[in-house]
């Protein structure tokens, strides 16, 4: 019986990889525009930034829908705001000169790698809302969207960094799908690159020693004139200057925001992945066990049923060793607790009925995004179809959508915990 229906399930594999990708759609909007802020700024005032720039950017770009959100940097007060940028401007130009020294061959790599280390501890401490920007670009390129970061002022300071540590995360994301637009930058890239970036000849932020040069003059909207008449503050602003109605900027930042974003790629749809994954192994041959999944919305996924609600079950192996393979599609996850569980379904040896088991050890490893477990147990009574209703628990993935409307930075975010059943 049982045969039959995985010859079944290999016939429908042939074309596995094609369903797997209709599977997967990504989120309605095929653009997340993020504001990142800079210093001094409430958050009120951040989600001000935000809405004005959804208004100027619009809410559709070459026919895909954007999505408006905010990587928001808390604001301390004017001295310590100075002096945490003032720190990460260091940490800048300290880490640059490292990398010329250890291009040069004057640094040994160890040296160069520990200094690294140590200026990316100081860097994250100083700014401990970087860990919730990251996992917050990183969801949004899993569920299919290009992300394009607008930041201001300090808040290139983060866009950079964050860069680097999406960058250097694992499970790897695509950076084609990420980008960076600085306004007012004080730093001397825009994530590793020389541009794209704006910043006006009035701009006091051209007084930061390093900074990016000034590519933009601004005049007034309305005659054209030459704005030498406005303050060096002032033409700093976010709103009061370069998205104004009042001046030039703001049709320089439409247009240069709308080009970054025709340069994004659609991330790929990877057939075979998504958020949550788990991989079945065991160690003696010709032994069948088989992995059978409870989803959040009581979906059984199993070798009868490998299609879910919320995952695929695409790999089920009868004659030894394994894999198992199950994995959720990028935007169909649910929330709730995903139970895993376990049935020696037969010893091929004995023959049909089934005669005595050999004891198998299996490992089940069960992954989320930035985690991963393994449970190993030693399985020895086979129940075969006795054991399809009724296999044995071994792990739980629980997903929970945060709720923090307090904090742009974290409200909606995922969080995932594997624990042991
Ligand atoms: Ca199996």
């Amino acid at each position: 019986m049982k045969a039959l229906i995985v010859a079944f399930i290999l016939v429908l594999c042939a074309v596995c990889p094609a369903r797997a990708g209709q599977n997967c759609q990504p989120a309605d909007e095929k653009f997340r525009v993020v504001y990142g802020n800079g210093i001094l700024t409430t958050q009120e005032e951040a989600s001000n930034s935000r809405s004005q720039l959804a208004e100027a950017m619009g809410s559709s770009h070459n026919g895909q829908h954007v999505a408006f959100d905010l990587a928001y940097n808390a604001s301390e007060g004017p001295f310590r705001d100075l002096v945490q940028a003032l720190d990460q401007h260091m940490a800048q130009y300290s880490r640059e000169t490292l990398h010329w020294l250890h291009g040069k061959g004057m640094v040994p790599d160890w040296f160069a790698q520990w200094q690294e280390d140590r200026l990316l501890a100081r860097y994250q401490a100083t700014a401990p809302e970087l860990a919730d920007h990251v996992q917050k670009y990183r969801e949004a390129i899993l569920q299919g969207q290009k992300v394009l970061l607008v930041a201001h002022s300090q808040g290139n300071f983060y866009a950079n960094q964050a860069r680097e540590m999406l960058a250097g995360s694992e499970p790897a994301v695509p950076m084609a799908s990420f980008g960076i637009y600085s306004v007012a930058t004080p730093a001397d890239q825009v994530g590793g690159e020389s541009g794209p970036y704006l910043t006006n000849h009035r701009d006091i932020i051209l007084m930061v020693p390093g900074s990016l040069a000034q590519n933009w003059q601004l005049a007034h909207a309305e005659d054209g004139r030459v704005a030498d008449d406005t303050g060096r503050v002032s033409a700093h602003g976010f709103l009061e200057t370069y998205l104004s109605t009042a001046f030039n900027a703001r049709a320089a930042l439409i247009a240069g925001t709308g080009q970054r974003m025709d340069a994004l790629q659609d991330p790929p749809l990877v057939a075979g992945s998504g958020p949550i994954s788990a991989t079945l192994v065991w160690d003696v041959d010709q032994t069948d066990v088989d992995l059978h999944v409870f989803e959040p919305d009581g979906h059984h996924v199993d070798y009868r049923n490998p299609e879910g609600g919320s995952g695929i079950l695409d790999i089920d192996n009868i004659d030894g060793f394994g894999p198992e393979h199950y994995y959720t599609d990028c935007n169909q996850l649910q929330v709730g607790d995903y139970a895993f569980a376990l049935n020696y379904y037969q010893d091929r040896q004995s023959g049909q009925p089934p005669g005595p088991a050999r004891a198998v050890n299996v490992t089940l490893t069960l992954s989320v995004p930035g985690a991963s477990r393994s449970f190993s147990l030693n399985m020895s009574t086979h129940m075969g179809e006795d054991g399809d209703d009724a296999p044995q628990p071994v792990g739980r993935i629980s997903v929970e959508r945060i709720s923090d409307p307090g904090n742009p930075n974290r409200d909606g975010l995922l969080r995932y915990e594997i624990s042991e059943s």
